[in-house]
């Protein structure tokens, strides 16, 4: 036998006004079968602020204060006012065991999304938020228009160090400003972090020398927080700018902290999103990438994956459009709080690039893997293809205008095309 408590619908008031310091969170939910809208709204505000699944001895109006309250609902979106008070300024697991915990599992609710949070200023301002920048990134690698360019080694995993810097070296004199570790390639017997650490600096150095330009290299330090602290004091001695974290992986503490560490060290972070879509791609139930968007942008990462529309994975135009919205928006609490660079990949090729700047404009990082290192006439060439479409967006120069010109372009297009591949 299953009973329901009514004391739950305590916790819905349409008639309260929302403070300007509550945090408000949106929720899309699907009652289970013969719960109301209303009780399950009321089930998700008291579980995520001070209720359990009884009525209380004793309740003191201080505590009674602190009850969350759903304050609207439409069809099946719902809103709940969090006070303040309920939450620890700086951290992030804190607030997130809170209004993304428990609730997810209860059985009064078939199904639940955390949409959108408007976040309380002074809980946004406890935190960092980036330290570089779409501005402290251009600024430091000297490109002040077009959009970055980076490539990933594909195959991602079985390179030896040497290899991989090898690939590296070829980006970098291709024409690309950024080599990128993929998220899954960070110590192995194959390939140890050091040795690649090393080589691959050395190459990146020699890179620069040979072409003028500004190269950088984004690490990927992602391990238990003690080994990657160590991992990003290893950069820095090596003269890295950057460090890559998966960031959903390494669980946000691990992000703050090395948001910290990164801090001291001056190195800007580069976010990966591996296993959001765990989460995220439901429409039903989880978390909206927004969401995870706007919680890397308050820790402080400088760079954030938000998809493509036009390659591999799964993402609408309005889903990637509002994303880039939410890291480098200035309106809101957001002033004053540095912009992310929206990097958009993943399936991506010089064929896609006049739909994808059209689309998302070009303030962003092109990041380009096996659209560089399936070129037919290797990743260098692959590399001086991506440059030179970027180069023919750039100066409104038709693509295949442009090919006539750029063999290596001619060559690229003549095997993928403008059609996207999943
Ligand atoms: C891209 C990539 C990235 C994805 C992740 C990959 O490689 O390195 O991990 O972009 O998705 O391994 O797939 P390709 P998202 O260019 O070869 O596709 O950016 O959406 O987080
Ligand atoms: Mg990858």
């Amino acid at each position: 036998m299953e009973e329901k408590v009514e004391w739950y619908l305590d916790f819905v008031d349409f008639s309260y006004r929302a403070k300007n310091d509550d945090l408000i969170a949106k929720f899309k939910i699907k009652p289970a079968k013969g719960f109301s809208i209303d009780e399950a709204a009321g089930r998700v505000a008291s579980e995520s602020s001070v209720g359990t699944w009884t009525t209380l001895a004793s309740l003191t109006p201080s505590v009674k204060e602190l009850m969350a309250k759903a304050y609207k609902i439409d069809n099946s979106f719902v809103w709940v006012a969090y006070p303040y008070t309920l939450f620890e300024p700086r951290n992030m697991p804190q607030i997130l065991s809170s209004i993304a915990g428990n609730i997810f599992g209860m059985k009064a609710i078939a199904s639940l999304r955390l949409e959108d949070v408007v976040w309380p200023e002074k809980l946004m301002r406890s935190f960092k938020g980036p330290k570089f920048g779409v501005e402290g990134i251009r600024d430091l690698l000297k490109v002040t228009k077009r959009p970055l360019l980076a490539s990933v080694p594909k195959p991602k995993l079985g390179l030896t160090h040497k290899e991989h810097a090898a690939y590296g070296y070829d980006a970098w004199i291709g024409g690309l400003d950024l080599l990128k570790d993929d998220e899954n390639l960070t110590s192995q017997s194959f390939n140890n972090f050091e040795f690649r650490a090393k080589e691959t600096f050395r190459m990146r150095d020699k890179a620069e020398k040979e072409t003028g330009e500004r190269k950088s290299y984004l690490i990927n330090i992602t391990s238990e927080t003690k080994e990657m602290i160590r991992r990003a004091k290893l950069v820095k001695e090596l003269g890295g700018e950057y460090v890559m974290i998966d960031i959903i992986t390494s669980g946000w503490s691990a992000l703050q902290t090395l948001r910290d560490v990164c801090d001291e060290l001056g190195l800007a972070i580069h976010a990966h999103r591996a296993f959001h879509a765990a989460f995220t791609r439901s429409i039903e139930h989880g978390m909206s990438m927004n969401l995870v968007a706007e919680i890397s942008r308050i820790i402080g990462v400088d760079q954030l994956h938000i998809g493509t529309v036009v390659g591999k994975l799964e993402a609408s135009k309005e889903e990637v459009l509002t994303l880039k919205e939410k890291l480098t928006t200035s309106r809101n609490g957001w002033k004053g709080m540095k912009k992310v660079f929206p990097v958009s990949s993943g399936g991506l090729h010089v064929g896609l690039i006049p739909r994808l700047l059209s689309m998302l404009g070009t303030d962003i990082v092109v990041q380009v893997g096996g659209g560089v290192w399936g070129h037919p006439s290797g990743g260098r060439a692959g590399a001086r293809a991506l440059r030179d479409a970027i180069d023919s967006y750039m100066n409104n120069i038709p693509l295949d205008e442009y090919a006539k010109k750029s063999r290596e372009l001619r060559e690229a297009l003549q095997k993928w095309g403008r059609q996207t591949y999943i």
